[in-house]
């Protein structure tokens, strides 16, 4: 059957790998299958083609699910395998397209923003690696929907997603596999199960959040499963429609409560949250928050702990705002490592030509190429199997790290929800002031390097320009600025705040007071609480 449509849709951001959107948005009348309608027109080998379905659970999963079916049937696809209730994680679905050999997947979800009838939803394309869609997809799906005039679909009534089952749509198959088991079983050929049972087991009590989202199910089955903690070990575990009326969004703002049970409690000795859809991890140890950036760096140089690894790492990659952390450690390794705009997309090609073997982002993700996407509970699995192998808690683990390497002390300061004009004239103004910086004392350095980033893609050679701001000091210390490209409300400036101490020097100060020459030099020089009247930061990691 083919629908026409009135007016053309015009929502899609180009470069981002998917939509994302308020869930209001996407309950106007054929929003969801115009953007399906496409995806489906420029996916390349549609038709006879495997595509792999599911989402995190929230507010329009299943629905979506049912309309993409009756889509993908209609566009002569020939298998789609979707979940039990529609869960799927990120990690888990990219390990499904890449071990079903399918044309790419369809995730659900807006990641950690807030889900629910007044939150976001999303849809995320993902290619036949398993990987984030890149740019070239994403505009051309972005260009396919500014002439879309109709959308094929066929008429047909839900297929259940209660349990595992073959259905047809049409001459279309339908699998509806346990989305979890899979996943688990990728789990059990890098990690030694047993060896992180007896530490754990032997007085090392831990605790998860799933912050009522896609990684209740998996977590239960790994850790309260395979490892044996108690069970209630995982909390939040069943995913909710709209997230319990939380935020998905595992840092110490959103997971406060997993955060105040580590930093302030002595009932655990680890404790570890994840995002929406699976692919975010925040890590804490008692009385102790593990830095996103120094996470990576930390998994890179105990690699040797971990059976899945044990071979050694090719090299490393991190995002550009992330700190350099793991650079310290890739030198020490002799390996290579590279840096990256934000988005997991562009480690892909790295990943893919075998130039890497971890990567990781400030944000609260890391990976490796055991999949295409960041792994939220795979880092939790590593760190655990590293404390296990060490027999050390993760305090300890972190002060011997940076006795070692030194300490990047980092953080990353977020304005939320400003007002789009004001937060692109700020940025744009930065950027004009930037060339003028260079060789300028900023909070009492010298600034060696002020510009926008750009990559050039040692793979394919494609360049990427202008993806973030960045005043480099002679002593190694940077600020770099963003906005945001996930919110869905005004705009969200992100400044990243990063400073160098040596091995030698103070490892054991606070980050926002090692870095508040920086903070305070970036305000005034930004005009960032003048433009935005926020006196400061809505989240600070
Ligand atoms: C944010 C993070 C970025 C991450 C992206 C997607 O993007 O900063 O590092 O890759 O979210 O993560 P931005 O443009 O808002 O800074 V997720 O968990 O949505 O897949
Ligand atoms: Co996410």
């Amino acid at each position: 059957m083919q629908v026409r449509l009135t007016a053309p849709f015009t929502d899609q951001k180009p470069g981002t790998s998917g939509l994302r959107k308020s869930s209001k948005q996407f309950q106007q009348p054929h929003y969801l299958e115009s953007f399906v309608e496409a995806i489906l027109r420029t996916l390349s080998g549609v038709r006879g083609g495997i595509l792999v379905l599911g989402g995190d659970g929230r507010f329009g999963n299943k629905n979506a699910i049912q309309v993409i079916l009756r889509m993908a049937a209609a566009h002569g696809v020939r298998k789609v395998i979707t979940t039990v209730d529609g869960i799927l994680s990120t990690p888990a679905a990219s390990h499904l397209i890449r071990s079903q050999h399918a044309i790419g997947g369809i995730i659900l979800s807006a990641s950690h923003n807030s889900g629910g009838p007044d939150g976001d939803f999303g849809v995320k394309i993902n290619g036949a690696n398993g990987g984030p869609a890149p740019e070239s997809l994403t505009n051309a799906i972005y260009s396919c929907t500014q002439s879309l005039d109709a959308y094929q679909i066929i008429d047909h009534s839900n297929i259940s997603l209660d349990y595992v089952g073959t259905y047809a749509i049409s001459l279309m198959e339908v699998e509806v596999i346990d989305g979890i088991e899979d996943y688990v079983l990728l789990m059990q050929k890098l990690f030694d199960f047993d060896r992180i049972k007896d530490f754990i087991n032997d007085d090392f009590p831990i605790v998860f959040d799933a912050l009522n989202a896609v990684t209740g199910p998996y977590a239960k089955r790994l850790l309260e499963g395979l490892i044996g903690v108690p069970n209630g070990t995982v909390r939040n575990g069943i995913p909710l429609e709209d997230f319990g009326g939380c935020h998905p969004d595992p840092n110490l703002t959103y997971a406060h409560e997993l955060a105040d049970l580590l930093l302030h409690g002595k009932q655990y000795c680890f404790g570890a949250a994840c995002d929406g859809d699976g692919d975010r991890n925040m890590i804490l140890g008692q009385g102790c928050f593990v830095n996103p950036s120094d996470s990576l760096a930390v998994l890179a140089a105990n690699t040797s702990c971990v059976p899945g690894y044990s071979e050694g790492l090719r090299g490393i990659a991190r995002s550009m705002p992330t700190s350099s952390a793991v650079d310290v450690v890739a030198k020490d390794l002799n390996i290579p490592s590279f840096e990256t705009p934000t988005g997991w997309k562009f480690f892909g090609n790295l990943l893919d030509a075998d130039l890497i073997t971890l990567c990781g982002e400030e944000s609260f993700g890391t990976g490796s190429n055991h999949v295409r996407e960041k792994d939220g509970l795979w880092a939790v699995l590593f760190w655990l199997q590293i404390l296990s192998n060490k027999r050390c808690s993760v305090a300890e683990l972190m002060k011997q790290h940076w006795s070692r390497f030194g300490r990047h002390y980092y953080s990353r300061h977020d304005y939320e929800a400003i007002d789009s004009e004001t937060a692109y004239d700020l940025y744009s103004r930065l950027e004009l002031m930037l060339p003028n910086l260079v060789g300028t004392s900023f909070a009492g350095r010298h600034v060696s390097l002020a510009d926008n980033f750009s990559y050039h893609d040692p793979v394919d050679g494609s360049i990427t320009n202008k993806q973030g701001l960045r005043i480099l000091l002679d002593d190694g210390s940077r600020v770099v600025l963003r906005l945001s490209g996930t919110g869905t409300q005004g705009a969200t400036l992100r400044i990243y705040l990063e400073k160098y101490v040596q091995p030698t020097g103070d490892l054991n100060q606070l980050p926002q007071n090692v870095l508040s020459a920086l903070i305070k030099e970036i305000d005034a020089y930004a005009e960032i609480s003048q433009r935005t009247g926020m006196p400061c930061p809505t989240v600070i990691t």
